[in-house]
């Protein structure tokens, strides 16, 4: 493509890319200034800088590259587009409503930042259409990129170049790449040669406190030269430059970033170039300066019809691409096309209640004495051939988290066909390219790590929740039990803190059978994302006799019935589950009824209704809960006056059944403890 001189270019609806003047793409740039400077005023709070600092480098990548159909915002095979500095939101709700989306009409815009419209504060893509992502919490954009490119190229490799082929660009801040997740983001794109991932970097050099200078030093160039990417710097008004850019961009064999100088709130007389055109309103005054300057003339929200008219024009402009795609799609082998609409509408196959039914037939004929880690592993053998959608990784612990079967492929630059992921130590850019690889669609991301560095992931995974995005973490060694490693690798607080987050199922099951069934939910956790908590150490298998029913999806049931009418309830999670049935013999040795209730998951017994909750609570005057971690959550189970046997504190370093002996998580203590609430100690 050759541009002339002084002028930009535009699409026309055929995709094709004609000769645009440089008036008209400033004018169509200022759309999206005046859009976003009149939102925010109108909103009496908001971030106007960016938006106006970047609408020339928007304007000349939707006019001209994003293969983008407004449309069918969901057409699998668009190129994704993520505003990483999800704070500049009104960046992209200016240019969906110039493109045309009738969802994100002019009133959305002049309601920005309201109750009930879908102009949220930050983008929320379960609220606004055309929104791939939420972002707001800088850094995890760039993940999600990630995430998303790995899923393009994966996908491509099953799939082809007729179905899936397409970029994604993200538009990044100073501060998405202070953030540290930036760099685990950018290593793991850079080692996967993801070449269809193009950064474009808002090099404003300002953040709220002021000139980064501040604060930051680093040659951002250099940092991705460094991480295996492509790195230029550009003038980021320079619709020519931008274009130049994105084009060499696009042929290249590795990812790149574009950093384009821009001046934050371009325009605007007195704050351009300033922090305080950041984020909040600019003021009468100013924007009456500003629209002298960028020569606007238009009242607030209203925009030329001949701007409009181009604006829409890029709107359709891949609609051709989009039919021919139908085309090939429709001319794909039955199964195969049946295979892929599957997976985008996120379905899942027939074959996974038949893989279940066998493992746990396979369970019942040899019950295994194992770790629930190990369980997980002898699921996933065969999960992993039932459920084709399914990508698994580890942060660096394959062969402590059992996340990678025997026939998984890893995926590398040279064959991204390969479902398991070498995420590197990097939990919190695993975890964000999860949410990614969710997002586009295709693919059940699950990972491997440690319970207790959930807390690096956790920001993604709050994400993940809010979004509703299917991701399951796999995370090991989850108490007191994984012993000597020491209380700097022993969650006590963990559980805790992740069933504070709404919308995440946490999932800790007692044997190998629960593991299978905590599987079964997770995958069908459709909008949900979970955990599954497993133990490093062996545990029995309670659950001997088949039973096709999933117990687990009740989020609590009677495990171990008492004989007689129950005076004592126990209620305990995974590996304090056994420990809770060797309490009842003792309990029973010394007269005293009691049952044992399992609950492998409080979400879906705490959302349970009231009479199923009831009945499994149980009226037996005395309730002990047991969980090798801290109380705080359990008095939703056993009330305030129940017993429980667990952590008050950090761990210590020791073999695992010496520790359980020293925090008095034993049998022994539970019955005690019950025995004391029954008076008759
Ligand atoms: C993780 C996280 N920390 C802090 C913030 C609050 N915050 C919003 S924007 C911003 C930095 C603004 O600088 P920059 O990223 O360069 O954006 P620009 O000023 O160019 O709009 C901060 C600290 C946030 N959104 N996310």
């Amino acid at each position: 493509m050759t541009l002339k001189n002084s002028s930009a270019a535009v699409a026309d609806t055929h995709g094709e890319v004609v000769p645009m003047s440089r008036t008209e793409h400033d004018r169509m740039a200022n759309a999206i200034r005046a859009l976003a400077m009149d939102a925010v005023e109108q909103a009496k709070s908001g971030h106007p800088g960016l938006p106006m600092g970047a609408a020339d480098i928007a304007t000349v990548l939707f006019t001209q590259f994003l293969k983008y159909d407004i449309a069918d915002t969901k057409w699998p095979d668009r190129d994704r587009f993520v505003l990483s500095a999800g704070h500049g939101s009104m960046l992209i709700y200016s240019v969906l409503h110039l493109l045309g989306s009738e969802a994100v009409t002019i009133e959305q815009l002049k309601n920005f930042r309201k109750l009930g419209s879908i102009t949220a504060g930050h983008p929320e893509n379960f609220v606004t259409p055309g929104v791939e992502t939420t972002t707001g919490p800088l850094g995890q954009g760039i993940g999600n990129a990630v995430g998303m490119a790995i899923a393009e190229r994966h996908l491509n490799a099953e799939f082809g170049n007729d179905i899936v082929d397409h970029h994604t660009y993200t538009l990044c801040s100073d501060g998405d790449l202070m953030e540290g997740i930036s760099q685990e983001a950018i290593a793991l794109a850079g080692h996967l040669k993801l070449n269809k991932l193009i950064v474009l970097f808002d090099d404003n050099g300002i953040s709220i406190d002021g000139p980064l200078s501040l604060s930051d030093s680093v040659d951002q160039v250099k940092r991705f030269e460094a991480a295996g990417w492509n790195a230029s710097r550009i003038d980021g008004h320079d619709p020519q430059a931008i274009a130049a850019a994105i084009t060499k961009a696009k042929s290249s064999d590795k990812p790149t970033m574009i950093a384009c100088k821009t001046t934050i709130g371009y325009g605007a007389p007195t704050k351009a170039g300033k922090s305080s055109s950041h984020g909040s309103p600019l003021g009468a005054d100013e924007i009456k300066g500003a629209r002298e300057k960028l020569g606007w003339n238009e009242p607030p929200f209203q925009i030329p019809a001949d701007i409009l008219t181009m604006w829409r024009a890029a709107g359709q402009r891949a609609k051709a691409a989009h039919k021919e795609w139908d085309k090939r799609v429709a001319a794909m082998p039955a199964d195969k096309r049946a295979d892929f609409e599957r997976r985008m509408r996120g379905d899942l196959p027939g074959t996974l209640n038949t893989a279940i039914r066998q493992v746990k037939e396979t369970l019942a004929k040899e019950p295994k004495e194992i770790a629930t880690r190990i369980a997980c592993e002898f699921a996933l053998e065969s999960l992993i051939p039932a459920v084709p959608e399914m990508v698994g990784g580890s942060a660096d612990l394959t062969g402590s988290n059992n996340t990678r079967t025997k026939s998984m492929k890893a995926m590398s630059a040279a064959d991204y066909s390969g479902r398991f992921i070498h995420y590197g130590i990097r939990e919190h850019g695993m975890a964000a390219a999860m949410n990614g690889m969710t997002l586009h669609g295709g693919i059940i991301p699950y990972s491997g790590t440690f319970l207790v560095f959930a807390d690096y992931c956790r920001p993604s995974i709050r994400l993940a929740a809010l979004m509703g995005e299917r991701v399951i973490h796999v995370m090991t060694h989850d108490s007191i039990g994984l012993g000597e490693d020491g209380p700097t690798h022993q969650p006590v607080e963990t559980l805790a803190s992740l069933r504070a987050i709404p919308n995440l199922n946490v999932f800790r099951p007692c044997d190998a059978v629960e593991t299978v069934e905590c599987w079964q939910l997770a995958l069908e956790g459709r909008e949900t994302p979970s955990v599954l908590a497993l133990t490093r150490q062996n545990l029995p298998q309670l659950r001997r006799n088949l039973d096709e029913r999933n117990k687990c999806a009740a989020g609590a049931y009677e495990i171990s019935p008492a004989s007689v009418a129950a005076q004592v309830s126990i209620f305990a999670t995974g590996s304090e589950v056994s420990l809770a049935v060797e309490a009842q013999k003792l309990l029973a040795a010394k007269g005293v009824a009691a049952r044992v209730v399992s609950v492998p998951c409080f979400e879906l017994f705490l959302n349970a209704p009231e009479a199923a909750r009831k009945a499994v609570i149980g009226d037996a005057p005395v309730k002990v809960g047991v969980e090798a971690a801290v109380r705080q959550g359990w008095d939703a189970i056993i009330g305030s006056d129940g017993a429980f046997v667990g952590m008050t504190g950090f761990g210590a370093s020791a073999p695992y059944k010496d520790l359980y002996n020293h925090f008095g998580i034993t049998a022994e203590k539970v019955a005690e403890a019950a025995l004391s609430k029954l008076g008759k100690r």
